[in-house]
């Protein structure tokens, strides 16, 4: 898809939301949401856009006035500094009584603002459409989570006794960013032992001992979507029979999870059905999180696979199935992979 019909088709996308939500204009001042629309990407809090009709304002930093002329020639750019300001006096001008803006986004100073201005607190519509990714995206997310699964290849066979799990984050990240990653998703987590117990552990100078657990936890952003996997294995010959116990758990509970992601199928159920079998197996009060989550140009957004979500699995949809069992003191096994929710099923994207 050429950036032009992707700006088309989005465009027409929220103008429909606008519709049934009665609003004649929508202020956008998301960065990520304003990437989606344009496929251009703004620092947050230096850009505000303004849907009215046809016509999309952006207004703008000054710094960004030429890029902008020259590669979103369908915008009008207003070069300012106060810009949610310069946007309502817009409205103001163009004499539109119905505007809107998305309440849950928006900072306490300026939703305040807007609200004095009588703009109407809106939902989050452009996560609505972000949610169900189109073809592009879908292209750009597997592109993301085959970088991120290449990685673990890469790095796996290379981690040797006495490395920190400092330097293997370096290699993870290093061998991604030479593959054309912009950044990582999140701060990678490399946990080693006792470490692998503690679900977001901050990675640390820890160095790896022979004969112990290895949880990695990390992904990339490229082209503007991220990627987010975790693998976990013994390190050393001696691998223990509760570890081997626990890991087969988890996995069971990772394909359960995955075998279960079709569209029409309530979100909390993939939850209760990864949960049901490690709780099955003894171990429910060791998996202290939920099952999954959305990914996109967030890493974590909508839909959520936990129990209190009201979300139904939706063809585009891509989340991620991450059961996990942690020992305090002793080790933790996270087996995490992001699939797409398929007109058949799902389509796991960290693979090869
Ligand atoms: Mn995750």
């Amino acid at each position: 898809m050429t950036k032009k019909t992707s700006f088309t088709s989005r465009l027409t996308g929220i103008k429909q939301l606008m519709q049934t939500h009665h609003v004649d204009a929508l202020v956008i001042t998301n960065n990520l949401d304003q990437y989606y629309l344009l496929n251009f990407f703004f620092y947050p809090e230096e850009t505000v856009l303004l849907i009215v009709a046809d016509t999309v304002f952006c207004f703008t930093r000054d710094l960004y006035v030429e890029p902008l002329r020259r590669e979103c020639p369908e915008l009008e750019v207003i070069g300012c500094e106060n810009r949610v300001k310069a946007a309502v006096e817009k409205l103001k001008k163009l004499q539109i009584k119905r505007a809107g803006f998305d309440a849950a986004k928006e900072s306490y100073m300026t939703g305040k603002l807007m609200q004095t201005a009588g703009l109407k607190e809106l939902p989050s519509l452009i996560s609505q459409l972000r949610k169900e990714k189109d073809a592009d995206e879908i292209k750009r997310m597997r592109a993301s989570n085959r970088i991120a699964y290449l990685a673990y290849e890469y790095v796996r066979p290379r981690i040797k006794t006495g490395m920190t799990e400092t330097e293997v984050a370096v290699m993870l990240e290093q061998f991604m960013r030479a593959q054309g990653a912009s950044a990582v998703s999140f701060l990678t987590i490399v946990g080693f032992g006792e470490n692998a117990a503690n679900p977001h552990h901050e990675t640390s100078m820890r160095k790896l001992k022979n004969n112990e657990a290895i949880l990695m936890d990390y992904g990339c952003i490229y082209q503007g979507y991220c990627s987010d996997i975790t693998r976990c294995w013994w390190h050393g010959k001696n691998e223990p029979e509760e570890y081997t116990k626990v890991w087969k758990i988890v996995d069971k509970a990772r394909r359960a999870g995955i075998k279960a992601l079709k569209p029409g199928v309530a979100t909390k159920d993939i939850d209760a059905t990864a949960r049901g079998i490690i709780a099955q197996a003894g171990y429910g009060d060791y998996f202290t999180h939920r099952t999954g989550h959305g990914v996109g140009m967030d890493i974590h957004e909508e839909p959520f696979n936990s129990a209190d979500s009201k979300d139904i699995l939706q063809v585009g949809n891509v989340v991620t199935v991450e059961p996990g069992i942690y020992l305090p003191g002793k080790f933790g096994v996270r087996l995490e992979d992001t699939l797409a929710v398929t007109e058949k099923g799902s389509v796991i994207l960290t693979r090869k």
